[in-house]
C-alpha cells in the first residue's frame, strides 16, 4: 500500500458525522454559490460557463458520495457477496443530467438553477463526454452499471482512467481526421482520487524457484520494473433509491524508485523523464472496435487493470478475513467484458499462489469458480491472441502458468478425446507453427464458469461454431443474455417530451419496469394520441436538424422520413449497402421516377479506427454522394444526406429520439448484438434489418408488421458464398447496374480519379465476406415499403407506438436480473 495517505486511527468520531446535505433548492443554490464564490473563486470580472458548470457538478456530487459512502457501509455490514464487472472501457458519456435525475433532483435543480439566472440544460452540455470507450461494448459496460445501481445489486466496475479516450473526429474534404481527446484538461467534477489503494504491478524481470525451510517450493518473480496504479472512483447513482455504486478506474504511475542505476549515475534528469514510460500505461484508449492483434502496450494495459483490480479486491478481503480464503468463492464474482481482462485468469492464480502460499488446487477451484466470462464477437480474425515471446518477456510468471493451466486443460481434453490430436492442437490455450501465440478466448473459457453470448442468434453461433468443441467439453458453462440499454438515459433523460407523454398517459413506473410500456398498446391508433406523439417526434427531429444544419450546413425538412445509421464504420455493418440505397434514390430522381418516393433525409455517423483504409474510403464516399446530392437542384428537398462528424454518446443522445428508421442492415452472422438498435426502438424508429444479432429478438418483440426484414439469413449467407458472383448479379439487376455504373463512371470522385476502386473492387469480388451485392435487391425493395408505409402517416405512427410499446425486454435491468439470478447469484442490499 501507499504510504501516502497511509490510514491512521482517526482521533476524533465527531468527523464521522457528516450532516445531511438538503435536497432542496436552498439547498442547491446555497452550495452552488459557495463553490462558485469560494471554492472556485469567481468574482463578477468572469463569465465563464465552465465555472458555473463545475458548481453544479460539486454540488450534485457532494450528494452522491454522500449516497456512496452509506452503500458502501451497508454492503460491508450486511458482508454480502459482490461482483466486479471488469471492462478496458465504459463509454460514459456525460455525468451531470444522469447524476440529477438519479437522485430525483432535475425539477429542484431546474429551479434553482432559474432562481440563479441560469439554465439547466444549458449547464449539462458544457460537460465533455467522458468517451472511454469504443462503441456498443463499453456503453454496454455503462448501461450495466447504471442498472446494477438501480436494482441495489452489489457491483462495482474496474477499468481504467486514459488520459485519452477515443478521438475526436472531423471531416476535411470528406476525410476522417483524427485529433486527442484531452477530456480531462479542465478537471473532472466526478471523480475522487484515492491514492490510500493504490497497488503495485510487476513487469519484466525473471522467476526464481526457491526452497523455504519446510522444504516446500515457492516461485519469486524479481527484478521487475514496477508501476504503480492509484484508482479514481466515479459515483454510479441506482434511480431515487439511495444506492451508489462505485466505478473504479486505475491511472498508472510511476514508482519513486524509477531507474536506480541512472539516478546513482548522476543522471537525475534522465531518471525523472523515464517516468513518462511508466505514465503511458493509462495514456490513450486503443481506438479499434475489431481487435488490434499483437501491441505491446495494449497487453501492457490489460495485465494492469487486471492486476490492479484483483490485488484490490484481495486486499479489502484480508482486511475483513485475514489470510482464510475458504468463502472467498462464495462471496466474489468476476464478469469479464470479452477477453480484453482475461489475463486475470493466470493472475489471479498468481496472487494466490505466489502472494499468499496457496496450493494449484485450491486456487483453481476458487478461479474457476468466480471467473465468468462475456463474448461479444463472432469475427474469427477479432480473436485476441498474443506472441508467446512477448508475453514471457513482459509476464514471464503469468506465462508460466498459463502454461501450466494448459498442460493440465489439455490432459483432460485427451482423457475425453484419446488420441485425437486435431482436437487437442485446436482447442489449445497455446496456438502453435509459425510463431506460437497465446489464445485469450480459450483461456477464458477454461478458467471460468460461465461463457455467455450477447444475443439468442449469437450465443447459439458461439455453441454451433466458433467455440463449438468447448461446448462438446462443458455444455452446461454456455448461455445467452441478451443485451439491452439503460431507459433512463436512453429514454427518461433524452427523450423529455416523449417521458412526459408516457406517464402522463400509463404513468411512470416504467422508468424502473419498462415492460409497463405494453401499456401503450391499446393507445397505439388512437387519433388524439397519435397526434400528441407526432408532436413529440416533430420536436425531436427540429432539435436534431439545428445540430445538422450547425455541424454540416444543411437543411433537414422535418416532414421528411429521417432515416439514421449511426455506428462504428466498419464493412460487416454494410454502410455500404445504404450508400448504394441513396445513390439508387438519387438516380431515380434524375431520371423522374419519383413514384412512391417519400422525402429523406439520410443521416450517417461513426467513426473509423484510423488504420482501417476501407473504413475510410467509406466515409469518403458518403462523403462524396452527399455532396452531389445536396447539391442538385433535380433533387431539392427529396434527398437530403449527411455525415454527422463526432459521432459519440452525447449525440445520440440527440439522434436517437428524432429517428424514423432505423438502418440495422449488417450482414446476417457477423454483429454480435447491437445496442444502437434498442435505442432507437424505444424511442419510436422502426427498424430496417437483416435477421442478425438482437434484430431477430426486437422484430419478436415488435411483430414482423412493424419491423422492415430484408436479406439472406445467416445460414443462406453461408450457402450463397459457394459460387458466389457479384457481377452476374449485377448485370440482371437495371437499378443496380445503374448504381454501379454511377460509381464506376467516376460521378461521384470527378476530380478524384479511381478515388472508389477499392470499394468498388470489394462489392465486386467473389469473395466478398459481406455480401453486399447478395441483398440488394431485397433491402431496395424492404426500402421502398418503408417509403410507402411513412406516407400513409396514421399506419407509421402506429407502428412507430408499437416500437416503444413492444421494447421491454430491452432494458438492461432485465438484462442484469438475469446475469444476476444465472451467473452472479446476489443479493440486493439497500443502504440505511
Ligand atoms: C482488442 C485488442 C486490441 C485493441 C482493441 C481491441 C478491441 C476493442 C474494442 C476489440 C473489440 C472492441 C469492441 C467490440 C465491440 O464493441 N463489440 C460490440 O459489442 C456490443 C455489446 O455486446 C455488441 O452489441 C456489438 O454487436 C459488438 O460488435
Amino acid at each position: 500500500m501507499s504510504p501516502r495517505y497511509a490510514c491512521t486511527v482517526n482521533p476524533n468520531p465527531e468527523l464521522n458525522n457528516t450532516p445531511e446535505l438538503g435536497m432542496d433548492e436552498k439547498s442547491l443554490e446555497q452550495d452552488f454559490k459557495s463553490y462558485y464564490g469560494n471554492h472556485l473563486a469567481q468574482d463578477k470580472g468572469c463569465a465563464s460557463g465552465h465555472y458555473l458548470y463545475t458548481s453544479l457538478a460539486l454540488t450534485l456530487r457532494d450528494r452522491l458520495f454522500e449516497r456512496m459512502k452509506k452503500t458502501k457501509m451497508a454492503y460491508s455490514e450486511s458482508k454480502c457477496k459482490q461482483a466486479y464487472y471488469m471492462s478496458m472501457e465504459f463509454l460514459m458519456g456525460r455525468a451531470m443530467g444522469n447524476a440529477a435525475l438519479n437522485l430525483g433532483l432535475s425539477e429542484t435543480v431546474t429551479k434553482a438553477m432559474v432562481e440563479l439566472g441560469l439554465d439547466f440544460e444549458e449547464l449539462t452540455e458544457l460537460e465533455h463526454d467522458a468517451g472511454l470507450g469504443n462503441g456498443g461494448l463499453g456503453r454496454l459496460a455503462a448501461c450495466f452499471i447504471d442498472s446494477c445501481a438501480t436494482l441495489q445489486l452489489p457491483v462495482t466496475g474496474y477499468g481504467i482512467r486514459y488520459e485519452y479516450g477515443m478521438f475526436q473526429q472531423s471531416i476535411e474534404n470528406g476525410n476522417q481526421m483524427e485529433s486527442p481527446d484531452h477530456w480531462l484538461r479542465d478537471g473532472n467534477p466526478w471523480e475522487l482520487e484515492r491514492p490510500e489503494y493504490t497497488q503495485r504491478i510487476k513487469f519484466g524481470g525473471h522467476t526464481e524457484f526457491r526452497k523455504n525451510v519446510a522444504g516446500n517450493m515457492s516461485v519469486h518473480w524479481v527484478d521487475s520494473n514496477d508501476i504503480l496504479a492509484v484508482p479514481y472512483d466515479l459515483p454510479i447513482p441506482g434511480y431515487q433509491n439511495g444506492t451508489v455504486n462505485k466505478l473504479r478506474l486505475w491511472k498508472s504511475e510511476a514508482t519513486d524508485e524509477f531507474n536506480l542505476e541512472d539516478f546513482n549515475a548522476g543522471s537525475y534528469t534522465e531518471a525523472v523523464a523515464s517516468k513518462n514510460a511508466a505514465e503511458n500505461i493509462s495514456m490513450v484508449l486503443y481506438p479499434n472496435d475489431a481487435s488490434e492483434n499483437g501491441k505491446e502496450l495494449r497487453l501492457r494495459q490489460q495485465y494492469f487493470l487486471a492486476s490492479a483490480s484483483l490485488q484490490d479486491i484481495l486486499n479489502h478481503w484480508i482486511t475483513n478475513n485475514g489470510e482464510n480464503f475458504d468463502d472467498f468463492a462464495e462471496k466474489n464474482c468476476f464478469q469479464l467484458n470479452d477477453t480484453h481482462p482475461t489475463v486475470g485468469v493466470a493472475e489471479l492464480m498468481r496472487l494466490l499462489m505466489d502472494e499468499h502460499n496457496m496450493g494449484w488446487d485450491k486456487a483453481w477451484t476458487i478461479v474457476t469458480k468466480t471467473m465468468a466470462y462475456t463474448n461479444h464477437t463472432l469475427l474469427p480474425e477479432a480473436l485476441e491472441r498474443w506472441p508467446v515471446h512477448m508475453f514471457g518477456r513482459l509476464l514471464p510468471r503469468v506465462l508460466e502458468i498459463i502454461y501450466e493451466i494448459n498442460a493440465r486443460f489439455l490432459s483432460e481434453v485427451a482423457r475425453k478425446w484419446p488420441g485425437d490430436k486435431a482436437r487437442l492442437a485446436s482447442m489449445s490455450i497455446i496456438e502453435e507453427g509459425g510463431q506460437q501465440q497465446v489464445r485469450m478466448a480459450h483461456l477464458a473459457i477454461v478458467g471460468s464458469f460461465s461463457v455467455n453470448g450477447v444475443a439468442a442468434l449469437h450465443s447459439e453461433l458461439l455453441q454451433k461454431g466458433l467455440f463449438n468443441n468447448f461446448y462438446q467439453l462443458w455444455p452446461n458453462k454456455f448461455n445467452n443474455k441478451t443485451n439491452g440499454v439503460t431507459q433512463r438515459r436512453w429514454m427518461a433523460w433524452c427523450n423529455p417530451a416523449l417521458t412526459e407523454l408516457v406517464s402522463e398517459t400509463i404513468g411512470e413506473q416504467w422508468v424502473t419496469d419498462l415492460d409497463q410500456l405494453k401499456k401503450l398498446t391499446p393507445f397505439a391508433n388512437s387519433t388524439a394520441f397519435q397526434r400528441k406523439w407526432n408532436d413529440v417526434k416533430k420536436a425531436n427531429k427540429t432539435r436534431l436538424a439545428d445540430l445538422v444544419k450547425q455541424s454540416c450546413g444543411v437543411t433537414f425538412d422535418t416532414d421528411a422520413m429521417f432515416d439514421i445509421q449511426v455506428k462504428r464504420i466498419h464493412e460487416y455493418k454494410r454502410q455500404l449497402l445504404n450508400v448504394l440505397h441513396v445513390i439508387h434514390l438519387y438516380d431515380r430522381i434524375k431520371r423522374g421516377d419519383t413514384k412512391g418516393i417519400v422525402k429523406r433525409c439520410v443521416l450517417f455517423g461513426g467513426k473509423a479506427a484510423p488504420g482501417y483504409a476501407m473504413a475510410k474510403d467509406i466515409i469518403k464516399l458518403i462523403n462524396n454522394v452527399a455532396n452531389v446530392v445536396n447539391n442538385d437542384p433535380d433533387v431539392g428537398d427529396r434527398l437530403k444526406v449527411v455525415f454527422l462528424p463526432n459521432y459519440q454518446v452525447s449525440a445520440m443522445e440527440v439522434i436517437c429520439p428524432a429517428a424514423d428508421l432505423s438502418e440495422q442492415v449488417s450482414t446476417a452472422g457477423k454483429e454480435a448484438s447491437g445496442t444502437g438498435n434498442m435505442k432507437f426502438m424505444m424511442n419510436g424508429a422502426v427498424t430496417i434489418g437483416t435477421l442478425d444479432g438482437a434484430n431477430i429478438e426486437i422484430r419478436e418483440e415488435a411483430g414482423d408488421e412493424n419491423f422492415f426484414l430484408f436479406g439472406l439469413t445467416e445460414d443462406e449467407v453461408e450457402k450463397e458464398r459457394v459460387g458466389y458472383n457479384p457481377r452476374a448479379i449485377i448485370a440482371k439487376d437495371r437499378d443496380l447496374k445503374r448504381v454501379v455504373d454511377l460509381l464506376e463512371g467516376g460521378h461521384f470522385n470527378q476530380f478524384e480519379p479511381n478515388r472508389f476502386d477499392n470499394i468498388i473492387n470489394a462489392f465486386t469480388s467473389h469473395n466478398d465476406p459481406w455480401m453486399t451485392i447478395a441483398d440488394f435487391r431485397s433491402y431496395i425493395d424492404a426500402q421502398h415499403l418503408a417509403g410507402l408505409a411513412y406516407q400513409d402517416q396514421e399506419r407509421w405512427t402506429a407502428m412507430s407506438i408499437m416500437n416503444t410499446a413492444t421494447s421491454g425486454k430491452f432494458s438492461t435491468d432485465r438484462t442484469m436480473e438475469e446475469y444476476n439470478n444465472e451467473i452472479w447469484k446476489l443479493e440486493k442490499v439497500s443502504p440505511k
